[in-house]
């Protein structure tokens, strides 16, 4: 098959898997809020193997920041972090498992697109990791700039915005490649780590996890070029503006809590701020949490639980662990980051 049949082909199956999960919405609004009080659980859709944002730990428990924006929501909910069953779910099938109700909310490195946006009958919440899309190479290739990647053959994912990207990157400066496109997130990386493919892309966030799990992430060596823009954010369905404010302020605690210097380990000290934001945030004035169905004490809980933006970010992504990512544009507003919350008012 020619290289731009391969590509219309996966681009047209795009669509056709975009109007399936449209066909398959349910037609009823029925509140996902009650629902999950029922079950007593949230369904969470993750990432199946990325270290940093959603993978196994060694006794089974999911953790990364994927993870936590979704225990967040389980605190807010459940008073507790941990009242989720995670359903992992490759990037061809997420949205329909999430469009046909097989998850509450997808918390999976997902890029808030238009197209995504206006057709799948979805909604983003706050992007939650402001990314771009990148190229990494075998560090034996000497390869040292994207436009050496004439001809290269170039490692993907089905159902991901890297092939659309790649294509306008590379077909306007009229450099020609190969994409080789896998199911799952094993084969892709295995591909890439028995050199089957001359590089591999995706956000730069996930080179670093795939980097991470390489035997020897020396030999492996990021690009420069950031060839797009990939502000990551967890997606809900369209029917349901009590769940959307639901995980919209979810998001917004961790990153409300970050700017006040509220802490998991001193979120107590704070009931007694002087500051009415924080008062009305902690449920000790006001009935913020009763405004969206939730106890008063949700934000509270999150933060106990889960911990403020910094400090999931730290755990999961930071300068400390295997990925070693720093904050960048992550960083909030007031550092001259992107991350910025709307008033608890
Ligand atoms: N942000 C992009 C790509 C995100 C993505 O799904 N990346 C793949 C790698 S290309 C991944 O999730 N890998 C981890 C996994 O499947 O467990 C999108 O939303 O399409």
């Amino acid at each position: 098959m020619s290289k731009s049949k391969h590509v219309t082909r996966w681009l047209a199956m795009g669509l056709v898997a975009g109007v399936a999960a449209l066909a398959a919405a349910p037609a009823s609004a029925q509140s996902t809020l009650d629902t999950v009080k029922k079950r007593g659980k949230i369904l969470c859709g993750v990432s199946p193997v990325a270290p940093g944002f959603s993978y196994a730990d060694d006794k089974g428990a999911r953790r990364g920041f994927d993870v936590d924006i979704c225990r967040a929501v389980s605190a807010a909910v459940f008073a507790d972090p941990d009242k989720v069953e995670y359903v992992p779910l490759n990037t061809n099938v997420r949205f329909q498992a999430l469009q046909s109700g097989e998850v509450d909310i997808l918390s999976r490195q997902n890029t808030w697109s238009y197209t995504r946006d206006t057709s799948l009958g979805l909604d983003f919440g706050p992007v939650v990791f402001y990314d771009g899309q990148g190229l990494m190479v075998p560090a034996k290739l000497n390869v040292k700039s994207a436009a050496e990647l004439s001809d290269a053959a170039i490692c993907l994912l089905p159902g991901t915005t890297t092939l659309q990207n790649l294509e306008d990157y590379f077909r306007p400066k009229n450099i020609k490649y190969e994409s080789v496109v896998f199911e799952n997130s094993d084969e892709w990386r295995n591909a890439f780590f028995s050199g089957r493919c001359d590089a591999t892309t995706t956000d730069r966030s996930d080179l670093a996890s795939v980097r991470a799990i390489a035997n020897d992430p020396e030999q492996y060596v990021i690009l420069p070029e950031t060839i797009s823009k990939e502000p990551l954010a967890p997606a809900i369905r369209q029917n349901d503006p009590n769940w959307r404010d639901i995980l919209n302020w979810s998001v917004y605690t961790l990153i409300a809590a970050e700017e006040k210097g509220i802490t998991q380990a001193n979120v107590e000290d704070h009931l007694k701020s002087e500051d009415p934001e924080v008062q009305r945030m902690l449920g000790v004035s006001g009935d913020f949490g009763k405004m969206i169905g939730l106890d008063n004490k949700w934000s509270f809980n999150i933060i106990k639980m889960v911990g403020n933006y910094g400090e999931v970010f730290d755990r999961n992504l930071g300068p400390k662990t295997r990925l070693g990512l720093s904050r960048g544009p992550n960083k909030l507003w007031t550092e001259g980051g992107l991350l910025y919350s709307p008033p608890f008012r």
